[in-house]
């Protein structure tokens, strides 16, 4: 067997949520990631009989029978991963019965995955139905997209405009928009479903006055369209209490869509 500490799954795990930390979307336990993993790989590290404990997730995933993620801890800090992977981080693997999580590896102090495991699961299910390449589903608080939240309509159409405007290469790395939920409890199957709703349409969904998820193929992605999303809503917070003098136009963002050959959502352009 292979170490795991040295595999490049737990690797980008550490790497991506100490970057996530230093940029301050993830204060103390704010955050999670879940990233599905390649069976055939994870055997190089881990006996896959070997079921460490089961834990109930709380929801029917019967897409996601036998498949395995690795996925942030309940209560833990995205600070910490990078120290100490193995009681921040676990292994599941979802059993034959589609409600049960089973524990291969992680979790080391008794914990669980986040308590946001329904947003997750149910997103990456509403992803592999558009995309099957999908693989990363992200959450985190990034600071001035959700300082925008408060000053800006939460409203998909509006709100993706906004961002679009703001910043000229939005439009190439989410032709897509972004999907807005109102305010809504989190850590429960009700936000996890609306999440899901949202997902068929948009790789990237903002909670109303909490924060954001993405969903991608890769790590790089993901990370990608949020940072993209928080660089333009940076520029848009730091530039919304003076005169707009300057703006993208709705014509340009047509030029910009037609000249990467990006498939966009026509409806959100006048
Ligand atoms: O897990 O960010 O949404 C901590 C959170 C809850
Ligand atoms: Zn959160």
């Amino acid at each position: 067997m292979k170490d795991i500490f040295k595999s490049p799954f737990v690797e980008e795990m550490k790497k991506t949520t100490a970057n996530m930390y230093r940029l301050g979307w993830d204060e103390r336990n704010g955050g999670n990631i879940s990233y599905m993993l390649n069976e055939a790989e994870v055997a190089e590290y881990l006996d896959l009989n070997n079921v460490i404990r089961t834990i109930p997730t709380g929801f029917k995933a019967d897409a996601l029978i036998g498949k395995i993620f690795i996925v942030t801890g309940t209560g833990k800090y995205f600070k910490n991963v990078e120290v100490d992977p193995e009681s921040n981080l676990g292994i599941i693997r979802i059993a034959k019965d589609g409600t049960t999580a089973e524990l291969l590896w992680g979790y080391s102090d008794g914990g669980r995955f986040t308590s946001e495991l329904p947003a997750h699961l149910m997103s990456h299910m509403a992803r592999l139905g558009v995309n099957p390449e999908n693989r990363v589903v992200m959450h985190c608080h990034p600071t001035y997209t959700l300082a925008m939240n408060y000053s800006h309509k939460l409203d998909d159409r509006e709100f993706t405009r906004s961002l679009w405007k703001t910043c000229t290469e939005c439009m190439v790395v989410f032709p897509d928009g972004v999907g807005v939920l109102p305010w809504m409890l989190c850590g429960n199957n009700e936000i996890g479903e609306a999440t899901a709703e949202k997902m068929k349409e948009y790789r990237l969904v903002i909670w109303g006055l909490h924060g954001i998820y993405g969903a991608g193929k890769d790590m790089d992605e993901t990370f990608g369209l949020i940072e993209t999303v928080e660089k333009a809503a940076q520029l848009y917070m730091i530039s919304a209490h003076l005169p707009r003098i300057n703006t993208i136009t709705d014509d340009q963002l047509r030029v910009i869509a037609e000249a990467f050959k990006v498939d966009y959502r026509k409806d959100f352009l006048d």
